[in-house]
């Protein structure tokens, strides 16, 4: 490991442009950066005073992987870019890294059907550039796995400071590299768990083994929770997914058991940027210091940014945004 810390922001800038997740999406990053005055310039984008730091997932789903993939990366050389890594980009990486034979598994991410739908997009965007999917493949196992500063905090879909505590003191790796990649084959164990958490959250099993059929057509077990939560009294105070529970669901009550496994953010932490979670609507606070980026843009919703200069207390009136044009949008599945 280099003596540089990838994840660790300079301590005395501010001006950042957090933007969720773009899945694809480049003509609407490009249109997004230039409303924010950000310029191509000499071929990459790049705003004079300011830096744009993405949520991760910049792959799969959308029209365009390959071409954002490689403008984003051309900003990220040119520092005028940062991003962290994303579940999207984690599953890519997976479906190409070969799992140690004693770990039970062939590949970090098993190549099911279910998982290869996943990735066929991009898969599909770079069949015939091998030569970028092998940098790309580099470049995110270079990305690092969240980004912070005494002012705020960047990461895919769940800080959780106790796991990352753990972490930290266990692992000196701050990216995807080979040896964590191999250590995530391991169900169960601390990279696992730590990767999964700050990749996809924190989730609940649904009561009674019920079922649920999301959106995108795929059955679930559980559903996805908040880690901010404070105060909670319900199964829906915590769940934090575009599909709503049932109604029955929605109304029952948090036995203690289930409070105990609920994670909350505390008020004076700095504020904290994710994406991940496919919100629908106008961009809103999840608190004063909470703030998910991710509206759903390749499924018709917008590509959306937050405009940070350093202050605790964020600002709704600080959203910036992409939207789908109403004759373009699609729905999800
Ligand atoms: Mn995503």
């Amino acid at each position: 490991m280099s003596d540089v810390d990838p994840t660790e922001l300079d301590p005395d800038f501010h001006a950042y442009d957090l933007i969720g997740d773009v899945h694809g999406c480049a003509d609407a990053v490009f249109a997004l950066l230039e409303g924010m005055g950000y310029r191509r310039e000499h071929g990459v984008w790049r705003h004079p005073q300011r830096i744009a730091l993405f949520t991760g997932d910049l792959i799969d789903r959308g029209p365009a992987v390959r071409e954002t993939v490689l403008r984003i990366r051309e900003m990220v050389d040119a520092g005028a870019a940062q991003v962290v890594l994303g579940n999207h980009e984690y599953n890519l990486a997976g479906w190409f890294f070969r799992a140690p034979e004693d770990s039970g598994r062939e590949w970090l991410r098993p190549r099911t059907e279910r998982n290869k739908r996943g990735l066929a997009e991009t898969l599909e965007a770079f069949a015939d550039h091998p030569g970028d999917l092998a940098a790309t493949l580099e470049w995110i196992h270079a990305m690092p796995l969240w980004l912070e500063s005494p002012a705020l905090r960047v990461i895919h879909a769940c800080w959780d400071e106790a796991l990352l505590a753990q972490f930290v003191a266990r692992h000196d790796e701050r990216t995807l590299t080979s040896s964590l990649a191999r250590a995530a084959c391991y169900r169960g164990s601390l990279t696992h768990r730590f990767l999964d958490r700050i990749l996809n959250g924190t989730e609940l099993e649904l009561p009674g083994e019920r079922v649920m059929r999301g959106r995108d057509g795929l059955e679930r077990r559980y559903f996805r929770t908040a880690f901010w939560t404070r105060d909670a009294s319900t199964l829906g105070d915590v769940a934090f997914q575009p599909d709503p529970l049932p109604a029955d669901l929605h109304e029952q009550p948090l036995d203690a058991g289930t409070r105990a496994r609920v994670l909350s953010y505390p008020e004076d932490a700095p504020p904290v940027f994710f994406g991940h979670y496919w919100r629908a609507g106008t961009p809103a606070l999840q608190a004063h210091n909470v703030c998910c980026l991710d509206y759903s843009m390749v499924t018709g919703g917008r590509l959306v940014a937050y405009r940070f200069d350093g202050e605790s207390v964020l600002d709704p009136d600080r959203f910036a945004w992409i939207q789908t044009p109403p004759h373009e949008q699609t729905q999800q599945g």
